[in-house]
């Protein structure tokens, strides 16, 4: 299952603002607004998040390996940036592979801290990561990262390392990846670290064909939150009337997935009906790249100072280190 099927992610402070939390008043507020938009944490409910595993292993979608290379390459080197007895503090914690590489290469690394939001794949990631890493202490927080929480009393007294791969934070509006940063410094405290996975701006033909891949499983990633529509608030939405339309947003810096409405239709959901025009969309999901540059400063402006940044030969994807 993938990081976000079980992580909170805000698609913008303003949409946040317009929903509640029930997935119905989600779609009342974001059909019933012009232009139409979804959160794109309701991308993962389980068939949602094994297209996802199945997106990162796809040949167009290079973030996820480019990361794993970056990391393997340079495990040592980020292990320097860790200071000795530290507890590593990973925000919206998917699957343990990407910590397990830093881990195994920061012996210092005394606790380890998953955060995540369903306690249930919080136990069973713990509980392998004890069996496979016996000498850290492993304290789970049934948490969504993206709000304020509390950290396990046990690592009051260690220096913290915050970890957050992925480029997840890509999928925040950049005023909520700032607010994000400001909020991670407060909870990891002053002196902490943090270790930010980010996709970077590039060729637009390679962006394009990352989040529109031949196989058409990203397709079928966001057409699927038709039919969780469908099921789950008793919608009639005919997933052969919509179409899955992704491309780089060169002026904004941003993948932009939406959903496009085939024919003039109406469809009901959530109990009302919801009037489209042929050619309109759903908004499902910014994905927002950044150079190391622009990256830099937004971590500066949520209070981080840049120490390191790695990256691969290809200037695909970059891992920075930030100090608080
Ligand atoms: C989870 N997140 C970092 C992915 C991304 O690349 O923005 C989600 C995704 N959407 C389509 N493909 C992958």
């Amino acid at each position: 299952m993938a990081a976000l099927a079980r992580s909170v992610l805000r698609y913008s402070a303003r949409h946040e603002a317009a929903a509640s939390d029930s997935f119905a008043d989600h779609v009342i507020a974001g059909l019933g607004d012009s232009p139409k938009w979804l959160s794109a944490k309701y991308f993962y409910d389980s068939t949602g998040s094994e297209l996802f595993e199945r997106i990162t292993l796809l040949p167009e979608y290079y973030p996820t390996r480019t990361e794993l290379k970056i990391l393997a390459a340079n495990a040592r080197a980020m292990s320097s940036t860790i200071p000795l007895a530290a507890a590593l503090v990973e925000f919206g914690t998917g699957s343990t592979r990407k910590a397990r590489i830093l881990i195994d290469a920061a012996p210092q690394i005394a606790a380890y801290v998953p955060v995540d939001i369903s306690a249930e794949f919080l136990a069973q990631e713990a509980a392998a990561m004890r069996r496979d890493v016996p000498n850290i202490a492993v304290l789970p927080v049934d948490a969504d990262f993206t709000r304020d929480f509390d950290l396990p009393s046990q690592i009051r007294a260690r220096p913290r390392v915050g970890f957050f791969p992925g480029s997840t934070i890509g999928n925040f509006e950049p005023q909520d990846a700032t607010e994000f940063l400001r909020q991670a410094g407060r909870i990891l405290g002053s002196g902490s670290t943090m270790i930010v996975g980010v996709d970077r701006i590039k060729d637009e033909a390679v962006l394009n064909a990352a989040y529109d891949d031949a196989a058409g499983v990203t397709a079928q990633f966001n057409l699927n939150v038709l039919r969780r529509m469908n099921r789950e608030l008793g919608g009639d939405f005919d997933l052969a009337s919509f179409r899955h339309r992704a491309f780089y947003n060169v002026a904004d810096h941003r993948i932009e997935m939406h959903l496009e409405s085939l024919r003039a239709q109406t469809v009901r959901v959530a109990g009302r009906s919801f009037a489209f025009a042929k050619g309109e969309t759903i908004h499902t999901e910014n994905s927002y790249k950044y150079t190391v540059e622009s990256f830099q400063a937004l971590a500066e402006a949520a209070g981080w100072r840049p120490v390191a940044v790695w990256t691969d030969e290809k200037d695909y994807f970059a891992v920075h280190a930030l100090k608080l």
